[in-house]
């Protein structure tokens, strides 16, 4: 018989299981791509530690954070995507407009999952400088991407418990 410890591990490891079928969309902008491409990284490491392949994962680029919306609304469409993780990078000493990208972004990710009721996970960094966001993205300083990517397993899974279980 498991112990209490090796049962909470099963749980866990269940509820962050990745499906065969299932293929997550990352969509990332290339605007401030040094934290961008942390980013990716950490996302498709948290995924691999989790048990994704290759073909679990597909990776679309856009130029900026204002564009993150509309891919996403694009994959949701193919109905082909079990989640989409939205990464990017905003930094207010950077963006006079920083609060116009910020609401129109994150307003539009959040819209696109409950339009078509995909998980999409709100990966994109605002910072108010560029030290906050390098804090947030270095792999050795405390990358975000796993935690974006469990994020959207555990949801992925939820759905599917809600749906079937
Ligand atoms: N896009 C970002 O992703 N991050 C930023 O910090 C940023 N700044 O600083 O302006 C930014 N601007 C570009 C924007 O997302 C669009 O690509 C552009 O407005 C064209 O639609």
């Amino acid at each position: 018989m498991p112990g209490q410890g090796e049962a909470d591990n099963q749980l866990e490891a269940d509820l962050l299981a990745i499906a065969e079928s299932d293929i997550y969309a990352v969509v990332a902008s290339r605007y401030n791509e040094f934290i961008t491409s942390e980013l990716i990284d950490g996302v498709k490491k948290g995924l691999d530690s989790h048990g994704a392949s290759d073909e679990n994962v597909r990776l679309f680029r856009v130029p900026g954070a204002m564009e993150i919306p509309l891919a996403a609304k694009w994959l949701a469409q193919t109905g082909k995507y079990c989640a989409i993780i939205c990464l990017g990078s905003v930094i207010r000493g950077a963006t006079t407009h920083y609060e116009v990208v910020v609401e129109a972004c994150s307003a539009g990710v959040a819209q696109v999952g409950l339009e078509f009721g995909v998980p999409t996970i709100f990966g994109i960094l605002t910072t108010e400088n560029i030290d906050q966001a390098i804090e947030r993205s270095e792999i050795t300083l405390g990358n975000k991407g796993n935690e974006f990517a469990e994020t959207a397993i555990a949801m992925v899974n939820l759905k599917r418990s809600i749906y079937t279980g």
